[in-house]
């Protein structure tokens, strides 16, 4: 099985996981240096704060991407770099920064892939309201505008946001992100001025920069199967599919509301915040719709007397499914990740198809795929990691397929380039294809990397690493 000779085979990183200089260059705290602050919210007490450097590190970081001979590099801008006080008054440092780093990348014949937000909002803004308020969105186009001007030469792919389900739930809802806050309502308005940001800043960057330059909006749909087929277990995956996929494909794709949405949320909000005309301003399909999948789960509807359960994030003891108290996750089947997520790499074809069906024509990225595993340095100085090879090679065989059945889907990236800062768990969860020491923070490509670098020079899914994988 073959990929096309256009088919871009990329990586993926988020500022916040990986640059450090978290009080250089003129950048003032995000919501995640905060969370991070405070006590019990991360693993060991982990920061961002040098993470794996980056910011300084990145010529290491671009040669690492080349000697892999990929296509493109999809990374983050961070907000509080470029605007420290969220709008107003720009900071050239922080700008020069990007301006270096996607003309390096251009130079080496790599596509700078840009998310303007991958979750860590400038802290001041958060003191405004953050996402619940509407305010936010507008600042979020200013942003966008600002970097289209400023950056708009050089970017070849412009993402607005990176999984806002994770933004407005884990934010707001379970409290498991930043900024920590557990209340369903302020879920719920965040989910409704998330898509309201990627509706003015697409608009924002479609004005600026033409039509010619791909506009991205990256979502974590979700896979839910139901226990059985009995008609509550179907009801209680389909709730899951509305609280967690509609929510943000029905604005955005549709310019609609969800019914659905409004009954189930009922109790928590009559959605008084949608404004006249938000969902025409909501309503800006991306060029391309960016996919990002790990995992599955399975539902079923709960019974009288038997406990909820939060989910999958635990953490706070709060689950981030607001309304869904009724809907029971099962406990994931084997093999884990190292995260405790099962592997299902069908459902990411399934997925993929239909999306495709569901809005033809649409154009389609896996913007992440890739596993945590429990990989050691070994003797030799090398890290065999024949999980991840196998579950690379089970997931791009199904998007491999995906293709063969007619979705069109154009490009895939791995998270990630680096182990990095895990969000809630810190430095715990490795997710590189390349190693990373934190205490010297040397970098050392796993077998993954040379598997996945095979891969992107041979295009062939039947050939690749054959030649070098120990035992496959
Ligand atoms: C991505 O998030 C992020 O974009 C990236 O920054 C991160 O490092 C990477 O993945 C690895 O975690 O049904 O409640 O159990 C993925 C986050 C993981 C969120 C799976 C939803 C299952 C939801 N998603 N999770 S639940």
């Amino acid at each position: 099985m073959k990929f096309a000779d256009d088919f871009v085979f990329g990586t993926a990183t988020a500022s916040y996981q990986v640059e450090g200089a978290h009080d250089e260059g003129g950048r003032t705290p995000s919501i995640w240096d905060t969370q991070c602050r405070t006590p019990g919210k991360i693993k060991n007490g982990d920061t961002g704060d040098v993470a794996c450097d980056q910011y300084h590190r990145w010529p290491e970081d671009l040669e690492i991407i080349k000697g892999l001979g990929l296509g493109a590099y999809r990374f983050s801008i961070s907000w509080s770099r470029v605007l420290p006080q969220g709008l107003g008054e720009p900071n050239p440092e922080g700008i020069a920064y990007y301006r270096e780093l996607c003309r390096s990348l251009k130079q080496a014949g790599i596509s700078p892939v840009v998310t303007l937000y991958h979750w860590d909002l400038p802290q001041v803004l958060e003191d405004r309201g953050g996402w619940t308020v509407r305010e936010t969105a507008y600042a979020f186009a200013d942003y966008a505008r600002l970097m289209a001007r400023e950056l708009g030469d050089l970017v070849d792919v412009w993402s607005t946001l990176n999984e806002p389900w994770c933004s407005s739930y884990l934010g707001y809802a379970s409290g498991v992100h930043a900024p920590g806050r557990t209340e369903p309502l302020a879920a719920l308005q965040a989910v409704h001025h998330l898509n309201l940001a990627h509706g003015l800043a697409a608009r924002a960057l479609r004005e600026e920069l033409g039509d010619e330059v791909p506009v991205c909006l990256t979502l974590n749909l979700h896979v839910t199967h139901p226990l059985t087929d009995s008609a509550e277990d179907i009801a209680a995956a389909r709730k899951i599919d509305v609280v967690g996929n509609e929510a943000f494909l029905m604005p955005v794709m549709e310019g609609v509301l969800s019914p659905e949405l409004v009954e189930i949320t009922r109790e928590v909000t009559d959605w008084g915040f949608v404004q006249e005309g938000d969902l025409e301003l909501c309503h800006q399909v991306p060029d391309i719709l960016g996919v990002n999948y790990y995992s599955t789960s399975t539902v079923k509807a709960r019974q009288e007397g038997e406990a909820s359960t939060s989910g999958g994030h635990g953490e706070t003891g709060v689950s981030p499914w607001v309304a869904c108290d009724d809907v029971v996750f099962l406990p994931p089947e084997g093999p884990l990740t190292a995260m405790g997520w099962n592997q299902e790499p069908d459902a990411l074809r399934r997925l993929l198809v239909q999306v495709s069906r569901r809005y033809p024509g649409q154009e389609l990225m896996v913007t992440e795929n890739g596993a945590a595993f429990s990989d050691e340095v070994s003797s030799d100085g090398q890290v065999h990691d024949p999980d991840r090879v196998a579950y690379l090679r089970q997931h791009l065989t199904a998007v491999a397929q995906a293709v063969e059945e007619g979705a069109q889907v154009t490009g895939y990236f791995l998270w990630s380039l680096l182990d990095n800062f895990e969000w809630s768990w810190g430095y715990q969860k490795r997710f590189g294809m390349v190693r990373v020491d934190y205490e010297t923070l040397e970098r050392t490509p796993k077998d993954s990397a040379k598997w996945y670098a095979d891969l992107a020079r041979s295009r062939d899914l039947d050939t690749v690493g054959e030649d070098w994988v120990a035992g496959a």
